[in-house]
């Protein structure tokens, strides 16, 4: 099994990246973005508690997403490898992550930060504002608490990473298959690393 995270602010890719990398490797996704906004949309309590922070650009209590990702990783006995997208976004997140996986005997094996300069992560959730009828993009006051979020409560996750030799970090600026392929060499090389390449990429192109 290979458990990847990736991280980095809002708008430096992760959720367009993810979906890359589970068409070449065929780990399984969780992203609890996406987790949080489907529950918004069934307007469940979850979803109605959660969009009180999504809409101000504020993340949403620890409790909330370890439970969820607590029951989706139940759920995927069988996975090959997970994503971790947007997940975890504070040291408590962290700490609980590494809980979880040692229950299923596993642990994390690479966390990606994806790195993008402050005006070209507005730029883009400007733009993907424009059509994405996410409300956490619609406006540029919500996108620049969102950032200061991240820089506040989110960075300081990747000194927890660092120091277990985790952490790689990757440019995110250039197009998406340029951004990709810096990816694919950064798992590739943790695959040899830990002798796994033999196992766990399949690639389709
Ligand atoms: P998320 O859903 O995780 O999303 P994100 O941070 O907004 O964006 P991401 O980095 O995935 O960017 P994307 O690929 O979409 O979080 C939303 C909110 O949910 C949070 O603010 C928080 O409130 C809550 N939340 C989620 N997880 C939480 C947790 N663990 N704890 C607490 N709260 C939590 O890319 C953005 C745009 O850039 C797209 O339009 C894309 O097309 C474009 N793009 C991507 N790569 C590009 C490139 N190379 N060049 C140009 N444009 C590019």
């Amino acid at each position: 099994m290979f458990n990847l995270i990736l991280f980095g602010p809002p708008g430096s890719g992760k959720g367009t990246q993810s979906q890359l990398i589970i068409d070449h490797y065929q780990f399984t996704h969780l992203s609890t973005g996406d987790m949080l906004r489907t529950e918004i949309e069934r307007q469940t309590p979850l979803g109605m508690e959660a969009k009180k922070f999504m809409d101000r650009g504020a993340l949403v209590p620890d409790e909330v997403v370890i439970a969820m990702i607590s029951s989706r990783l139940d759920a995927q006995g069988n996975a090959k490898g997970f994503i971790f997208d947007g997940f975890p976004r504070t040291t408590a997140q962290a700490k609980a992550l590494d809980k979880l996986l040692s229950l299923k005997a596993t642990s994390i094996h690479l966390v990606l930060l994806m790195q993008v300069p402050e005006e070209e992560l507005i730029k883009r959730l400007l733009l993907r504002g424009q059509t994405s009828g996410r409300t956490d993009d619609a406006n540029e006051e919500v996108i620049r608490a969102r950032i200061a979020e991240y820089y506040n409560k989110t960075s300081p996750v990747a000194d927890y990473y660092a120091q277990q030799h985790k952490l790689q970090t990757v440019p995110a600026v250039g197009s998406i298959e340029e951004v990709f392929a810096r990816i694919k060499q950064q798992i590739d090389k943790r695959f040899a690393e830990l002798n796994l390449h033999s196992v766990s990429s399949h690639p389709r192109s």
